[in-house]
Parts: C-alpha cells; structure tokens; sequence
C-alpha cells in the first residue's frame, strides 16, 4: 500500500463527487486532509462543511503553500494535472495521484479496467451484469458515475471500472488484472496540447496490468505488452486461436472464439456493428477474469443497452427515431451512422451541434455522404460543423434545438432515420448529456 501516513496533511483538490468520496474515505480511516477548489461555489462544499467539519477548506483558488507542504495531493479529474500550481508543487517534490490510484492502492479484489474514447460506459456496464449474472459480488463505478471510492468493501470480489483519460493521468501504477483502451479518437482536444498526449493518458491503464485485451480494428488500442503479460483481442474480422471476432455460417454471423460460434449476432438487442465489438469485447474481458462463457451469453442476448446510446424511441409515419445523445465526439458519430446505417432502410437525417472541444469535424465527411441525407445543425459550434461538411449532405441551421428538431423532423421521409448524434458536448444548451436526450426523447414522444 502506498498511502503516505506523515503528521503532513493530505490536500484533495476538487469538491465535486470526487473529492467528497475522497474526503469521506480518508476521514474514515483517521488520517488528516483539506480541501481546495478554484471554485467559489462548489457541489458539495457545504455537505463538507455539515459533515466533515474538522476538514478545512479553500475556496476560490489553489493555495501555493499548502500544496507545497502537502503529504501527497489527490486531484479531481476535472482539473488538468498540467494546472500551473501543481505543476510547482509537483517541483517541489509533491507527489499527486488521483483518486483512481487511492483505489488501486486500497482495493483488495481484481481490478477490471475499461477505457477507450467511447463504448467504455457500454462495455463496462454489461460486464458489470454478466459478472453480477454470474454469481460475482461485483462493484461496477469510476467514470460511469460511482467514484472509485465509493466502492471499497470488504466484501468485493471484483471491481468492474470505466476510466476516464483525466483519471488515467494521476494513475501510474493502477496494477489491473485485466485492462483494455477499447478505441481511440480524437476528443477532449481543449484539455490535451496533442492527439498523442490524449493517447498516451489513455494507455496509463496498461502499468502493471496482468493482461490486456486488445481491439484488432484500431492499432492505437495496442499495447507494447511485455513478456509474461496475457493478452487476447477482439474485432469484427474472423477470430484466429484465443482471438474473439465474428464468423460466418452460412448466412448467418456469429459472435465466436477462434472457430467456435458462440451467439448469432440477431440475437443481440444492441444493434450496429460497434455494438457487436462492444459485445466481443465484453466477452474477452469477462473470460480474461474468469467468468462462465454460457453465462455470459445469456447475459449478452439480454442485454437492452444503455439510455441515450443509439437508442430506439419511436417509429412515427414510418420514420424511425434514434437517441445518441451520448455521441459527444466525431468517432461515436461515425460509429453510429456506421452502425445504423446498414440497418436504414432509407437515409438517415443527423441532428448535430454544440461544443466542438476542439475537434476536426472533417472525420465525419465519409459516413455522412454515404448514410446522411440531411444533416441539421444547432448549438455554438453549428457554423464550424457545417463549414467542415459542406457539400456531404444538404445542411440545414437551427437556432434552436427544438427548431433542428422540427427541421429534422420535416425531413424525413418513410423509411428513414432520425439520429441524434451530435459529435459534440452538451453544456451551452443542457445540463448534460442526459438531460439533451431526455429533452429529444419528450419532442419524440410527442409526436
Ligand atoms: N473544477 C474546477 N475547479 C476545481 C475542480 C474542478 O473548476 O478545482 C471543475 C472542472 O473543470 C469540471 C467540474 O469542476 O468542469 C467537475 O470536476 P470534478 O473533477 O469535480 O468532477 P466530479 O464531479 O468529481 O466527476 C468526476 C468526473 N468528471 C470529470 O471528469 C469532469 C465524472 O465523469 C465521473 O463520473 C466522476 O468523477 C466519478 O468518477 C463525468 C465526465 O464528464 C461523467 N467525464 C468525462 C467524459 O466522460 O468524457 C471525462
Ligand atoms: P463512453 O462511456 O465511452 O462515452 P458509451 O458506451 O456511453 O461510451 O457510448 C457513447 C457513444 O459512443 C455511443 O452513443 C455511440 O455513439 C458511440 N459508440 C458506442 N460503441 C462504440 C464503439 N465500439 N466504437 C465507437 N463508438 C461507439
């Protein structure tokens, strides 16, 4: 265990949902902590105050002197590691982790560690059911919504987390029995200074892990793996010996372990191609710690998916409606006009817009010609994303999201698709990314 127990305090930075689990944690077990935020206003600074009274606190900015006496700093996600205060405390020898490394350091059970650009919530949830399904006491959290901390208990057998590349960067040893980086695309390009930056914060999950699984459509998932760890792969093309991908039969596809069919792909309630690797990648994660294959798949044909991921609302004047409003950057877009669009017995007219985060909308150019007929675009950023796809599909702006939806809505003819997908963030318009899909789903259910 490698929590530092000095007379020095621990300083935990961010009073988000983060730092309070942090806060609770250390005060539990004794050991002194303050608090700091660069916000004056903070979620949960006066739950602190109420219940951790002896917990001091600094609001409205980092404090040098405190951070550079500090035992150990613990750092939100939310602030960059390369926040100028702590990169001086980080000088003055310092040393700064994030609460995900607390956990690793703590957690007595093997950790299943999940990251990728997108899928993570997807993959980690279904993996969090098919070990729960398979008699595991399992404890499923981290980026997903539950922080790390939150989820020590005695009791555990296996801790099933989503990790975030902000988490990843204060992460160095996080020692998994089993990792992945289920794929990479460009996103969070405000917060990194390059794409290789973003990467490389993304492969801190690999350190010390005992196997890893790897996805054979995206060389950027691959690990240099050294001797002596495990490591087995997924991906769409035909599985060679360990490998999970899919064969055909036939013809039917199946989801298979080298020449072993072992679920035809209908089967399946999560529909699209990057589902069907979602779904391998599960079952390679999942045999990777142990758990029954039959069980396994009984848990995967079952298994309906999350809210607000190509979902399926409504089909309305024969339009079929789809909410992805959890697609917040340019690969979940393409991911999910590649997943649908097959599927479209038409076309698909795409709603997308608002916080670009610094992305290179142009990625978008190909799946967009070939699966969009029109694309209506809204939010902050609406100019930049119909400067880059000018001339891929009749582009419509709206000032409002009500009126993309509308336009959207007019648009469609029988047999096509409405997708929200909006390669962007949520924030100039929604609270979240939720709170988008919830207000897409209500203007669909009105129809
Ligand atoms: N902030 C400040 N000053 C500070 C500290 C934070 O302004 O001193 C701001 C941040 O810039 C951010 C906000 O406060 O905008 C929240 O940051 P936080 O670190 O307090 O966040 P938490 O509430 O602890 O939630 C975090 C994750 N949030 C982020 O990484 C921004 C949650 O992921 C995660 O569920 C939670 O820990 C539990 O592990 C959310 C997220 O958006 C869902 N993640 C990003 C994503 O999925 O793309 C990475
Ligand atoms: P994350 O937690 O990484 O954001 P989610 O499981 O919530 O991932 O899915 C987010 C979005 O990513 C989905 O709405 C979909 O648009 C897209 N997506 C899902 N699976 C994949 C995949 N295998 N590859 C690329 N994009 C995907």
């Amino acid at each position: 265990m490698s929590i530092i127990t000095t007379d020095q305090q621990k300083v935990v930075i961010g009073l988000g949902k983060t730092g309070y689990s942090v806060i609770a944690f250390f005060v539990a077990r004794g050991i002194r902590v303050v608090a700091m935020d660069t916000r004056e206003q903070t979620p949960y600074s006066e739950q602190v105050k109420k219940e951790f009274p002896q917990v001091q606190l600094y609001l409205g900015g980092l404090e040098q002197a405190v951070l550079n006496g500090a035992a150990q700093i613990i750092l939100s996600p939310g602030l960059p590691l390369a926040t100028s205060e702590i990169q001086t405390a980080i000088e003055q020898g310092v040393p700064v982790v994030g609460d995900v490394q607390v956990f690793a350091d703590y957690a007595q059970a093997p950790i299943l560690a999940i990251t990728g650009s997108n899928a993570k919530s997807t993959v980690t949830t279904l993996v969090g059911e098919m070990a729960k399904d398979a008699g595991v006491k399992v404890a499923v959290g981290g980026n997903l919504g539950t922080p790390a901390l939150d989820l020590i208990a005695d009791d555990i057998e296996l801790y099933v987390m989503e990790l975030s590349s902000f988490q990843l960067e204060t992460t160095p040893a996080l020692k998994a029995k089993v990792a992945t980086v289920l794929n990479v695309s460009p996103d969070h390009l405000d917060r990194y200074d390059s794409y290789l930056q973003y990467h490389q914060a993304k492969h801190e999950i690999f350190k010390g892990s005992q196997a890893v699984v790897v996805n054979r459509d995206d060389a950027l998932s691959a690990p240099m793996i050294k001797p002596g760890v495990k490591h087995t792969s997924f991906g769409l093309s035909a599985p060679d010996l360990n490998q999970f991908g899919i064969i055909k039969q036939e013809s039917n596809a199946y989801l298979a372990k080298f020449n072993q069919p072992l679920l035809d792909v209908s089967k399946l309630k999560i529909k699209g191609s990057h589902n069907r690797s979602n779904a391998l990648a599960a079952l390679a994660l999942g045999e990777a710690v142990g758990l029954d294959m039959t069980s396994m798949l009984t848990t995967l044909q079952n298994y309906p998916g999350l809210a607000h991921r190509c979902q399926w609302l409504k089909c309305s004047d024969g339009v079929d409606y789809y909410n992805d409003s959890k697609g917040t950057n340019v690969g979940a877009t393409v991911a999910a006009l590649e997943g649908l669009g097959p599927d479209t017995q038409g076309k698909i007219i795409l709603m997308a817009g608002g916080v670009a985060k610094g992305a290179d909308f142009s990625f978008m150019k190909d799946a967009i010609k070939q699966y969009v007929t029109t694309l209506v675009l809204y939010g902050e950023d609406r100019a930049s994303l119909a400067q880059a796809l000018t001339g891929q599909a009749e582009i419509k702006l709206a000032d409002s999201f009500e009126e993309a939806f509308n336009l959207a809505r007019d648009n469609a003819q029988r047999g096509d698709a409405v997708l929200l997908s909006p390669a962007c963030a949520s924030f100039d318009m929604f609270k979240n990314f939720e709170h988008r899909g919830q207000v897409f789903t209500q203007l669909v259910e009105a129809l």
